[in-house]
């Protein structure tokens, strides 16, 4: 037994039991009745190292134990704690109203959103889904989970792995190398968008401190049609993609007409901090959030720890996660967190009206009659994200070796069967159209490596070699943000804006922020980079749901020369036959790009 928190009543006792790098920090928990002057320890600063064997408390959040702090790079160490975490999955097709709108909807166990996954860093996660629709295929990609050397567990289909059939399952296993939060969600086609997904909380470090984890805060745009009708429609109909009717927070929102429906409500105690795991699980809205009268402080972006800054709002991309930590420093009342569309980058019928309540403890009942902050309206990412753990990128290959990925949209010809001008979304001149027969792991198997072309395939064949990718937005049939996202690594984010990418000498190369998805702006460009540290193969797509359908992606086939030396592809026919076995008979097929 380490100590007991509640018996602590002044910082001066904590200093013999933390070791000496910590003990500046002051307790924000006491057992004392909190009195509002008694809040706030000083957020933790870059110049104040973890001490490495200290323990993870309220107050010495940086700490974790055995060796490891929020000081360790979790991309070479991570603990291994011999764990594993087990969760069963089903996935259903079911009625339900998140708004007091009856749908139908695809779920996990029945709810929405579906179970958090909750691990310790360093356990091992293993989670049976078993496919209980009649009518499609699914499988779970485990979203910024590095998946390394475990490309096999990626979850996307028709790169890593056939779709999982009706009344089949499939076991993904995979080592949480990382802490923090994120997202589950199928990649079969907009599925996602039916309610297939849910969050992921690993728990470590952190840069700042807190007393209370109120857990996850999905905020997503909601639609009262089905995903896979409007992604049909998005398809076949140029145009904006189809406008949101609703958002939800946490799964729930008031009706649109006023009736059904609830906001959800978070309870606080004053003179406390909450950490919220916030996670952007839109199909097209991007959001800027905030709570009244109260700032956030932002410790983590996807799952890359940051140094702490605040902010009184933050705008969220879709695929994006921000951790935040909320001071309940205000008076005693009702407030409400904001979950605010930017119209540069989505619409949404409900927008202005999209909210939850935190309510301190002792305050009424009634909603909150709270004033907003100003919120600006743009489609902007987070700036200011400083990771905590520095790592500078060696900048003299670029100019020689950086890759030009234009990305356009046009009006393509007929694909699928769907007849007449399908919308498509190029990325180098190419619309991603994948095999759920031949995903990419299964060609690497059977020593195939006649890839086809709509594969678009991008061979990385070089070992840790630091490949350079500059993603350019030209005037098409239509100029929008785009949150682009990649699987199987975090990516250096060294430099975007508007216009032309012509000057490589303003790119960061010290410390940039290192993250999984980052906005490519409309009619801009966006820089990134990455080491060749994990065989496999990997999707990089645009995470606008209607998009990627439209072909908005390519895969980097990262050295396949090495992938079978540290995974077995063992698996892939035999759930690829089954997948083949039901396909022959399906009553629906495939009608967009199949991501
Ligand atoms: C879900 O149920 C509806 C109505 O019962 C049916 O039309 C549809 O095909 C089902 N979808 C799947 C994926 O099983
Ligand atoms: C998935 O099921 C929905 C109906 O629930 C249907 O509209 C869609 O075409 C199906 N897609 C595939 C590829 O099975
Ligand atoms: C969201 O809802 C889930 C399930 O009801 C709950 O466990 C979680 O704590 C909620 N998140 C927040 C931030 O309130
Ligand atoms: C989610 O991301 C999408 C796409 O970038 C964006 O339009 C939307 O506003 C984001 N939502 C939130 C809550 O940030
Ligand atoms: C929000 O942060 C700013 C800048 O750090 C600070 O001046 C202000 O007092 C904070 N407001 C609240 C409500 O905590
Ligand atoms: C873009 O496509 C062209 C033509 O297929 C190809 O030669 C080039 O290598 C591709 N670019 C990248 C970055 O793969
Ligand atoms: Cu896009």
């Amino acid at each position: 037994m380490f100590f007991n928190l509640c018996s602590l009543t002044s910082a001066l006792a904590l200093a013999h039991i933390t070791s000496a790098a910590v003990v500046a920090e002051r307790a924000t928990t006491s057992a004392a009745p909190v009195a509002s002057s008694a809040v706030s320890a000083p957020a933790a600063t870059s110049s104040r190292k973890a001490d490495t064997e200290c323990k993870n408390t309220a107050f010495t959040r940086q700490c974790w134990g055995g060796g490891f702090s929020i000081a360790t790079d979790y991309d070479t160490a991570w603990p291994n704690t011999g764990n594993t975490v087990y969760y069963n999955f089903e996935v259903t097709n079911t009625t339900m109203a998140p708004d007091g709108f009856s749908r139908l909807m695809m779920v996990v166990n029945g709810q929405y959103p579906g179970p958090t996954v909750f691990a310790n860093w360093g356990d091992t996660i293993s989670i049976t889904v078993k496919n209980s629709l009649q009518n499609n295929g699914t499988g779970i990609h485990w979203h910024g989970i590095r998946q390394m050397n475990s490309a096999t567990m990626d979850g996307t289909n028709g790169i890593t792995e056939c779709p999982i059939p009706p009344g089949g399952s499939k076991t993904y296993t995979f080592l949480a190398t990382q802490f923090g939060t994120s997202w589950y969600h199928s990649h079969f086609s907009s599925q996602y968008g039916e309610g297939v997904l849910g969050p992921i909380v690993i728990h470590g470090p952190a840069t700042s401190n807190y007393d209370v984890d109120l857990g996850a805060m999905p905020v997503t745009d909601w639609y009262h049609r089905t995903a896979f009708a409007l992604n049909n429609l998005a398809l076949t109909h140029p145009g904006p993609p189809p406008v949101a009717d609703n958002g939800l927070i946490n799964g729930t929102m008031v009706g649109t007409s006023g009736t059904g429906g609830r906001y959800h409500k978070n309870t606080i105690v004053k003179g406390k901090k909450y950490r919220l795991r916030l996670i952007n699980t839109s199909l097209d809205n991007s959001f800027r959030v905030s709570l009244d009268g109260h700032n956030l402080t932002v410790i983590q972006a996807d799952f890359v720890p940051t140094k702490p800054y605040t902010a009184q709002t933050i705008f969220i991309g879709i695929g994006e996660r921000y951790d935040v930590i909320i001071n309940a420093n205000q008076n005693i009342d009702n407030y409400w967190f904001r979950a605010r569309v930017m119209t540069s980058c989505g619409v949404n019928n409900n927008n202005g009206n999209i909210m939850s309540i935190f309510s301190y403890e002792g305050a009424p009942s009634s909603n909150p009659t709270s004033s907003s902050w100003n919120i600006p309206d743009n489609c902007a990412d987070e700036q200011g994200l400083t990771p905590y753990v520095v790592k500078n990128v060696p900048s003299a290959t670029f100019a020689k070796e950086w890759k030009e990925l234009d990305v356009m949209a046009s009006v393509g010809a007929s694909v699928n069967g769907l007849g007449g001008s399908v919308v498509q979304w190029t990325m180098n001149t190419s619309a991603i159209d994948i095999s759920w027969t031949d995903p990419t792991l299964r060609y690497v198997v059977n020593n195939d490596n006649t890839y086809y072309r709509d594969g678009n395939v991008i061979q990385l064949p070089t070992a840790d070699k630091l490949y350079f990718w500059v993603f350019k937005s030209l005037p098409g049939l239509a100029v929008t943000p785009h949150p682009i996202h990649l699987h199987g690594h975090d990516f250096y984010l060294l430099g975007a804006g508007n216009g032309d990418f012509t000057d490589p000498a303003a790119l960061q190369w010290n410390n940039p922020p290192r993250r999984d998805v980052a906005m490519l702006p409309a009619g801009g460009y966006l820089v990134i980079g990455f080491e060749a540290n994990n065989p496999g193969a990997w999707l990089m797509h645009c995470h606008i749901a209607f998009h990627v359908a439209q072909g908005l992606s390519v895969q980097f086939l990262e050295r396949q020369q090495d992938i079978q030396k540290v995974m077995s592809l063992g698996n892939v026919n035999s759930e690829c036959d089954a997948w083949d076995k039901y396909d022959k008979t399906a009553v629906y097929k495939k009608e967009d790009s199949g991501l």
